[in-house]
């Protein structure tokens, strides 16, 4: 109940909810132009039209190597709707690498939470980061040096580093079982294995996938990510029954692994 937790936000959810196009809110949209800020490439802030329900909790989402905002732009109007501020970006050019993507998404949300128009709407002290391939090795990089983010979703990552010991930030890595640009067998399950044990953590792997299945609208991405952001940028245990017992293989997912009951 709203009343037990202060960042709760929308109604109880239900399986139809986070498989939904859209959620509950209507999501207003405004353009960031790179020509205005310093740090990253500009992008799309995707936000609940509404202002009675307070702050919302708020992500960035980076593109993968040579992509534009618009390969990740479906994630915008999707988890918006929700009851988030997510700002899909673009970098600075499309061939920066993971460590380059990390600092992009951190100063994309400094720039949303500090600059932006929407700024008032954004409770600061809640943030995420999401991205596809060297955006979701992005989005770890961006976790590691950030450890007060609150939720991390890379989205069939890539990264030579492998390891991710300093991470504090719960995070859940989806693979694709088909990917041979960032074959889970070197990138997903590895950076999974080396996040810290004690961290709440989850693995999924998209079945009859492949590397590019997250650039565009897929209600497995969706619903977890949601159910992801929900639990740990909102606190909002209502979703914790999409999460625990983990998901079992099925038409959809080929593999997952996590801890469960989440310690945070
Ligand atoms: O962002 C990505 O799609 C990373 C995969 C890649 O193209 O790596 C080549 C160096
Ligand atoms: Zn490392």
């Amino acid at each position: 109940h709203a009343a037990d937790n202060p960042y709760e936000r929308g109604p109880a959810p239900t399986e139809s909810s986070i498989e939904a196009l859209r959620g509950p809110y209507a999501v207003s949209q405004t353009s960031v132009s790179r020509l205005a800020v310093t740090g990253f490439g500009g992008g799309t802030i995707y936000y609940p039209t509404t202002t009675a329900d307070g702050t919302f909790g708020a992500i960035a989402v980076s593109p993968g190597y040579t992509a534009l905002e618009s390969s990740i732009s479906w994630l915008g109007p999707r988890l918006a709707s929700q009851g988030f501020v997510v700002f899909t970006i673009d970098t600075n050019t499309t061939l920066d690498q993971p460590d380059s993507r990390g600092d992009q998404l951190l100063a994309a949300l400094d720039y949303l939470t500090q600059r932006s128009s929407v700024r008032n709407r954004v409770d600061s002290g809640r943030l995420g980061v999401m991205g596809h391939s060297m955006g979701g090795g992005g989005s770890l990089e961006a976790a590691k040096d950030r450890p007060s983010l609150q939720a991390a979703i890379p989205l069939t990552p890539w990264n030579l580093d492998k390891t991710w010991p300093e991470v504090r930030t719960p995070t859940l890595i989806f693979g694709a079982d088909g990917d041979t640009i960032a074959p889970v067998s070197s990138h997903a399950e590895p950076f999974y294995s080396n996040l810290p044990s004690s961290l709440d953590r989850a693995y999924l792997e998209l079945n009859n996938a492949t590397h590019f299945t997250p650039n565009s609208s897929n209600t497995t991405i969706a619903k977890y990510s949601i159910s992801w952001l929900k639990r740990f940028i909102d606190n909002d245990t209502r979703y914790e029954q999409f999460l625990c017992p983990l998901p079992r293989p099925s038409l959809t997912i080929e593999e997952s692994r996590g801890n469960c009951p989440h310690t945070s």
